[in-house]
């Protein structure tokens, strides 16, 4: 058997309809549909080697060690792989990641879609993208969304087979739309996004709410991107963002993933709205915050955003391509 190595490259996405709940927390299968943008100056690149010459899976992240949480979920990952190729070698994988991890940028979408791509790639098997979805499901939900590049739905589907992303429109459909990332904390959150999740899932009261809601959203995004409505798009975005967080906030325990910086910030989306520049915001489970708006006002937003003081990175992102194999290997 020849070298069993491969790289890809995938990008971390956006959420503008929030995967929140699960229906099947083994097989990862969601409450509720969802839809994201993937991002296109973000990305995580992974090899993945199988051979002899490991006695068991051997991993890091921009040259660092992994969390032994990370390491655990990484290699079930593997081993869903190894049990549908049949390949029974332990590997070795390498990521590099340009862009905060762990940060409430989607580390995890980005990396388990190259991840998924790389391992079952030099594991010999050819996957389409939607058995690529729905491999990566399972090792994390939003991860099913970055398989594909430009506008995407994850059906929610009520078994595995049925639960993969698709296509609304590609990378290329919108390129005025933009989104500014911007770091307000980095300091990890004390509830991650899986535990968050099944809190608010099991404690809110407002979580039948969320339920009700979310189906009519998807309908509104889906019609924003389709018409290219970037106020439909924007308005939905955040009440679906903030929809979300009121069933994290009303949980018991409470979960309160700001800090006072994002508040700040979400003012200041209000006032720039007031001031005549149309923008929204969207945050998922941490502290940081998502601007999304046209490119004709990044500029005068990330002036506004900068003099506030309380950026500690601003990433600027337009719409990016799907997960797909390159040639460079990590090493
Ligand atoms: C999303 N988030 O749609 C939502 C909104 C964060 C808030 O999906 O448990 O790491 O691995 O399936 O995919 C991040 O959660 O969760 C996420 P698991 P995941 O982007």
């Amino acid at each position: 058997m020849g070298e069993m190595k491969a790289t890809a490259i995938a990008h971390p996405n956006l959420a503008l309809i929030k995967y929140w709940g699960k229906m099947d927390e083994v097989q990862l299968l969601p409450m509720n549909g969802s839809i994201s943008v993937t991002l296109d100056s973000y990305f995580t690149k992974v090899t993945v080697e199988f051979s002899d010459a490991y006695d068991k899976d051997i991993a890091t992240i921009n040259g660092n060690e992994i969390p032994e949480n990370t390491m655990t979920r990484l290699v079930k990952h593997l081993d869903r792989i190894r049990s549908l190729s049949g390949v029974k070698l332990k590997a070795r994988g390498e990521a590099q990641i340009n862009f905060p991890i762990g940060a409430g940028l989607a580390s995890s979408s980005s990396g388990f879609a190259a991840l998924t791509l790389a391992a079952s790639t030099a594991a010999g098997m050819n996957l389409n993208k939607k058995e690529l979805s729905i491999l990566s499901r399972q090792g994390s939900g939003s991860s099913s969304r970055s398989v594909y590049g430009g506008f995407v739905e994850w059906l929610k589907g009520s078994s595995s087979e049925e639960s993969y992303a698709a296509q609304i429109k590609d990378e290329k459909w919108w390129p005025e739309l933009k989104d500014i990332a911007i770091v307000v904390s980095t300091s990890a959150r004390k509830v991650d996004t899986r535990g968050g999740m099944k809190i608010a899932k099991d404690t809110s009261p407002y979580y039948s709410s969320w339920l009700e809601n979310v189906s009519r959203d998807l309908e509104s995004m889906r019609k924003a991107i389709n018409d290219k409505n970037f106020t439909l798009l924007g308005k939905i975005a955040e009440r679906n963002s903030l929809m979300m967080h009121g069933t994290a906030i009303s949980s018991t325990p409470p979960l309160i993933y700001w800090v006072p910086e994002t508040v700040l910030i979400m003012q200041d989306v209000l006032k720039m709205r007031e001031d005549g520049i149309e923008c929204y915001f969207t945050l998922d489970t941490g502290a940081n915050i998502h601007i999304l708006s046209m490119d004709r006002d990044v500029k005068r937003i990330n002036e506004r955003i900068e003099a506030t003081g309380v950026a500690k990175s601003i990433g600027i992102n337009g719409a990016g391509s799907g997960a797909e194999i390159i040639d460079k290997h990590l090493f």
